[in-house]
């Protein structure tokens, strides 16, 4: 493993007993970086290693869709570590009360973690290092090249960022080891969890999200990139930007939920053969985008609102606040998919039943949100609200980054000024009409109830 994926965040008093790995971001068994390196340090310390996944059943909006699709391959994870005499425990409650307290009664010497970003992840992390006095460190299991590492600063956009990451490849491209048989035996059993139980526990309405989720899990999600790899790439870069087809590889929800490993996903896309450009253009959004999402993230603690986009964007938007919008809709009005534009419509109905919007769509739809809303302020919580509370892939850095591209032009440029958007980049129907066959895709929406299951 390249050491530098590995970052110390507290250097505390050498004890032995179990090392714990904090299981967060990447909820997997294999192909997991924080796994890999917890399990490097145990073995140095002839110590157990237990990993420790903390459950808070209000996550950022999370629906029990959501929590349902998440438990599902926990489930799994647990008996997979077991089988490899790692023993799993699901702490419930705020971590930083449930976790302090597990390392003491364990007697841990070290605490691995997973990298995330966001804010209340940073937060968490930031109350455990406080309350415990072990060592700690972090692993950026997430992506290809750790954040801290690809850039020290906020990036302009993918132009600036990709020369970095491109330049880094050959050293973080590295082939996963298998997790090992551990040889020293962890201080409980993994907890036979009544999993089913905890999901009733989580009650929470359940809303009309996903009534047919994917399959959850591992093995899932890799049967996903096979076909996608074997049948999709060939011609995603001619289908990606349309919705009607599906086009897309499907992934985003295992990447966010950390069941599949994105370098995962790049090495078999760059084994798939010559580099056509369906590659080329899967791998910049793969790699580029996904790792400029987390960059904005992690150096701008205002991802997620308006003080968070570049000067020009939020003088131009504070410029043209008091436009006339010729259409404005609230919440519950954009919820209910009942605007003026038929496009706008099935989009927002796509997500809601399928947890899933086309990703061409997402662009569109977080625009007209802008459009129709009184202030770019109200703009984003909207977005983020309906974003984070529908899609399978919300509640992360690539929903926050695309919809401050969207509304703020976060690593975008300055347009032709026009009412409302000011210089922020314009979408409109008719843009949607020359790109592709929109009257089907509301159709192919349309026709999806609650009965039938989208195409995979
Ligand atoms: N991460 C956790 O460590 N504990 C949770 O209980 C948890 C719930 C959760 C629910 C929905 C969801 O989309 C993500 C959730 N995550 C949870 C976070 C997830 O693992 C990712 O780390 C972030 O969402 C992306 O950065």
């Amino acid at each position: 493993m390249n050491p530098h994926r590995a970052r110390c965040l507290k250097q505390g008093e050498t004890i032995s007993g179990p090392v714990i790995y904090w299981m967060s971001r990447d909820q997997r068994a294999q192909d997991n970086w924080a796994l890999i390196y917890a399990q490097q340090q145990a073995l140095a310390l002839q110590s157990p290693l237990v990993v420790v996944f903390c459950l808070t059943l209000q996550f950022l909006g999370a629906s029990v869709a959501h929590y349902r699709f998440m438990l599902k391959n926990l489930q799994t994870v647990s008996c997979d570590l077991g089988e490899k005499n790692i023993a799993f425990t699901l702490l419930t409650g705020e971590p930083e009360e449930t976790l302090p307290a597990f390392i003491t009664q364990v007697s841990a010497s070290l605490l691995v973690t997973d990298f995330d970003p966001l804010r209340c992840k940073r937060e968490w992390k930031r109350s455990v290092l406080d309350r415990t006095n072990i060592t700690v460190y972090e692993v950026d299991a997430h992506n290809v090249i750790p954040c801290w590492i690809a850039s020290p600063r906020q990036e302009y956009g993918a132009y600036t960022l990709r020369p970095k990451i491109h330049r880094l490849l050959p050293d973080f491209l590295d082939h996963y080891p298998t997790i090992l048989n551990h040889p020293y035996a962890g201080p409980s059993r993994s907890g036979r969890y009544d999993w089913s139980e905890l999901l009733s526990e989580l009650g929470g309405k359940e809303n009309t999200v996903s009534t047919f989720l994917p399959m959850s899990g591992e093995k899932a999600a890799l049967a996903k990139l096979t076909k996608f790899v074997t049948i999709g790439l060939a011609t995603y870069d001619q289908l990606r930007n349309d919705p009607a087809l599906f086009g897309q590889s499907g992934l985003s929800h295992y990447l966010h939920f950390g069941q599949l490993s994105s370098q995962r996903v790049a090495m078999a896309v760059l084994n798939s053969g010559e580099l056509k450009n369906s590659q080329e253009t899967y791998l910049e959004e793969l790699i580029i985008r996904r790792e400029l999402a987390d960059n904005f993230c992690y150096y701008n603690e205002n991802y997620d609102n308006v003080r968070g986009f570049p000067a020009w964007a939020q003088e131009t938007l504070a410029r043209h606040l008091n436009d006339e919008r010729p259409y404005r809709y609230d919440r519950i009005t954009l919820e209910r998919a009942e605007t003026h534009d038929p496009a706008w419509n099935a989009a927002q109905r796509q997500m809601v039943l399928t947890g899933v919007m086309h990703g061409y769509m997402r662009m569109y739809w977080a625009k007209k949100i802008l459009e129709w809303s009184p202030s770019p302020d109200l703009a984003m919580q909207t977005a983020i609200f309906l974003n984070d509370h529908y899609e399978l892939d919300g509640r992360d850095p690539n929903g926050y980054a695309g919809i401050a591209w969207s509304i703020g032009g976060v690593h975008d440029r300055a347009w032709a000024e026009r009412p409302v958007f000011g210089k922020i980049r314009y979408m409109n129907y008719a843009g949607l009409r020359r790109k592709f066959d929109i009257d089907r895709y509301i159709a192919t929406i349309n026709s999806l109830s609650v009965a039938s299951a989208p195409p995979s």
